[in-house]
C-alpha cells in the first residue's frame, strides 16, 4: 500500500538519518514531553530533569536501539506487520507498554526529522512519514488485541 513516490521519500530521508543522534533525541523528547513514559525506564538512573535525560547514556543507547529497530520497517515496508511480530509480543506481554506510547514516539520522531532536515522535509515527505509511523505503531500494537 505504498506508492513508488512514498517509498522513495521514506528511503531517501532514512539514508541520511543519523540513527544515534536522532534516536537519542527522539527518546529524550518523549521522556521530557510525556513524563509518565519515564516509568518504563526506572532502571535507567537519573531522569530528574531535561538536562539529566538528555545527558543520560542509557537513554542515548536505548534511543539508538529503538530507532535502529525502526529501520527494519524502512527495509521491510511491504511486510511491517511480520517484521514487528516478536517485538509486539515483547512490548505487550513482557514490558506492558501502552500502545498509545508508540503513537506518541512516532509523532516525536517526525518532529525530530523535520527539525533535522528542514526544507527537505516537504509536505509529501511529511505525509509519507506520518503514514509510516502510524503503520509501525499499529504493527507494534497488534498483539494487544
Ligand atoms: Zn521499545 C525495548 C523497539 C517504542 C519501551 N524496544 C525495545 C527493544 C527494541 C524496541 C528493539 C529491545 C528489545 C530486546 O532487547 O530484545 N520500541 C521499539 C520500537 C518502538 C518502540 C521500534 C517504536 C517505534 N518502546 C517503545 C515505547 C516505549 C518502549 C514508546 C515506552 C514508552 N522498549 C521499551 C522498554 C524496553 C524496550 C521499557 C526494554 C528496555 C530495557 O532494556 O530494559
Amino acid at each position: 500500500h505504498w506508492t513508488a513516490e512514498e517509498k522513495q521519500l521514506i528511503t531517501s530521508i532514512w539514508s541520511k538519518v543519523n540513527v544515534e543522534e536522532c534516536g537519542a533525541e527522539a527518546l529524550a523528547r518523549l521522556l521530557i514531553v510525556y513524563p509518565w513514559t519515564q516509568r518504563f525506564f526506572s532502571s535507567f538512573g537519573n531522569l530528574s530533569s531535561p538536562t539529566a535525560i538528555i545527558g543520560n547514556p542509557k537513554v542515548r543507547a536505548h534511543g539508538r536501539k529503538v530507532l535502529s529497530s525502526f529501520g527494519e520497517a524502512v527495509k521491510n515496508l511491504d511486510n511491517i506487520k511480520n517484521t514487528y511480530a516478536k517485538l509486539s509480543e515483547l512490548h505487550c506481554e513482557k514490558l506492558h507498554v501502552d500502545p498509545e506510547n508508540f503513537r506518541l514516539l512516532g509523532d516525536i520522531l517526525i518532529i525530530v526529522l523535520a527539525a533535522h532536515f528542514a526544507r527537505d522535509f516537504t509536505p509529501a515527505c511529511q505525509f509519507a512519514w506520518q503514514k509510516l509511523v502510524s503503520v509501525v505503531a499499529h504493527a507494534l500494537a497488534r498483539k494487544y488485541h
